[in-house]
């Protein structure tokens, strides 16, 4: 069953990294701009693509077309991280169900948004593209005006990520997933594109190979290669059974459903990543140069882990060893362990890490490595006592209370003082009163609103000890009952 009562919007910015540097440096947006990583050039500003340079073209081959390239360096990922995290934050005002899928596109769910305006009574326009037939035949469901809200929408939010960020961006709006991401990627760039059910095969179709389908990666366009299937048309006209001889059933399905643009999932919000790790291409034959390697890889790993927030449990390292019979790859071993090391102790962690290193290679040999990588995974994003005040709080309160600093990290985040301070301290007429049995010190720190909290719990329970003052009920949940558990 195709469900068409969500509206999906796909964002994607445009030449990412190219308008991150345009945006540092404004002087780069008159000129064709390439960024370098190694010997290729990653991506391009739209001014360079119209000299035919493509994403992941070769320096040379690049410069050949268009010889007054200019070329950054866009190795360093950091600002490009930053810049995606804003956008995200940004997309979150709109709606809590936002998907990052890789740096630069986001999914967002804008069904509530959507229904919201339209019982506003607010009439909904078409803003930018239609995929298809503008005047295809209404399904009866009301889609199409949930759609038109949608494009609405995703035009605000476009002009708010341009106002906020410098950025502009691709959308597509759609029912589900798969067609707002694909739909979104037929006006580039600066441009958004709706698509109505009713059109959904003629988009699908007109993708005609099943590789350019999201989703369906190179192995599984690989087997279905090799029962000859490529085109979607193939694909729609192939029965199950077909499918079913060299994939599961589950997966047959999915594939079926893929091609026809039927998808179901849902927006995940995205949370934090499962592991932070670094690795690099790299011909390391001695032990100091792969020390090195680490050092180098660790500096980069910790900005990472800072930005990050959390404190990292278990260390993992990969390892790929020269292997004559496959030059270009080759199986990656890893070997992991728990670490307990201050974020500061970087020897500590290069020792750890050479412990590591030395299961996978044999110490007495000669060695031949040619990649290798370091991780951080498994976090501890709560503090490590469970009963601390911190606990307490971020249970209680979605609010970020913790800052980090990764010069003194592996110790417990601290609350964040600043606005809550002025709150409740400098304005002492507004002062509560802290209540008998907590610490004053503690109690002083805390933000107005949970002040408050914590008063009216002790007046709650007060009310309740005087009017049963044998009572032997359990003391419930309350801040005031923790922060008097914490002095006995
Ligand atoms: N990227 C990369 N290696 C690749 C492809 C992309 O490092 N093989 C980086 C550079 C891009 C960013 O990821 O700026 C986002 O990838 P996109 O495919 O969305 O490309 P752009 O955003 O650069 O261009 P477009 O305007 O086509 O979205
Ligand atoms: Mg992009």
């Amino acid at each position: 069953m195709d469900d068409h009562s969500r509206v999906i919007i796909h964002f994607d910015i445009d030449c990412f990294y190219a308008q991150v540097e345009m945006v540092k440096n404004p002087k780069l947006r008159s000129v064709p701009l390439g960024i370098q990583q190694k010997t290729v050039v990653v991506t391009s500003n739209y001014l360079a693509r119209e000299y035919g340079i493509k994403k992941c073209m070769r320096i040379s081959e690049a410069k050949e077309l268009c010889p007054n390239l200019v070329l950054v360096k866009g190795e360093d990922l950091y600002d490009y991280r930053q810049t995606s995290n804003k956008v995200f934050e940004l997309l979150q005002s709109y709606s809590p169900f936002v998907e990052k899928l890789g740096m630069d596109e986001n999914f967002v769910d804008v069904t509530e948004l959507v229904k919201e305006r339209l019982q506003q009574a607010q009439k909904a326009d078409l803003v930018g593209f239609v995929f298809g037939d503008v005047n295809s035949t209404e399904c009866v469901c009301g889609c199409q005006e949930r759609l038109l809200k949608g494009s609405e929408i995703a035009q605000e939010i476009r002009d708010k990520v341009y106002t906020n960020l410098g950025l502009t961006t691709c959308a597509g709006i759609a029912h589900n997933k798969i067609l707002a991401k694909i739909v979104g990627s037929e006006n580039k760039p600066n441009k958004q594109t709706v698509l109505f059910p009713n059109d959904a095969l003629e988009l699908m179709l007109s993708l005609r190979s099943v590789r350019r389908i999201p989703w369906i990666g190179n192995a599984a366009a690989d087997v279905l290669e090799r029962i000859s299937i490529t085109t979607v048309e193939e694909l729609h006209n192939c029965d199950l059974e077909q499918l079913g001889r060299v994939f599961d059933r589950d997966k047959a399905k999915n594939l079926k459903d893929l091609s026809f643009g039927i998808d179901n999932t849902p927006v995940k919000t995205t949370g934090k990543p499962l592991s932070i790790g670094l690795e690099d291409a790299c011909k390391l034959t001695e032990e100091k140069a792969v020390q090195t390697k680490f050092h180098e890889l660790l500096k980069r790993l910790l900005i990472l882990v800072k930005e990050d927030g959390r404190i990292p449990k278990v260390i993992r390292i990969t390892v790929r060893k020269f292997n004559p019979l496959h030059p270009m790859g080759g199986l990656r071993e890893t070997r992991q362990c728990h670490i307990n090391i201050p974020l500061t102790n970087e020897e500590k962690f290069i020792q750890t890490a050479m412990n590591l290193f030395w299961k996978i290679i044999n110490r007495n040999g000669s060695f031949k490595v040619t990649v290798l990588g370091l991780s951080f995974t498994k976090f501890a994003d709560k503090p490590s006592e469970k009963n601390t005040l911190n606990t307490f709080l971020m249970k209680t309160s979605q609010k970020e209370y913790f800052e980090s600093d990764a010069s003194c990290s592996n110790q417990e985040p601290v609350l964040k003082r600043g606005k809550f301070l002025q709150d409740n301290v400098e304005n002492s007429e507004n002062a509560i009163e802290c209540p008998p049995g907590v610490d004053k010190t503690v109690f002083k720190e805390l933000p107005l609103e949970v002040q408050q909290e914590i008063w009216s719990d002790y007046t709650r329970n007060k009310q309740l000890m005087d009017k049963n003052s044998k009572s032997k009920l359990s003391k419930p949940n309350t801040l005031f009952n923790f922060l008097q558990r914490q002095k006995h």
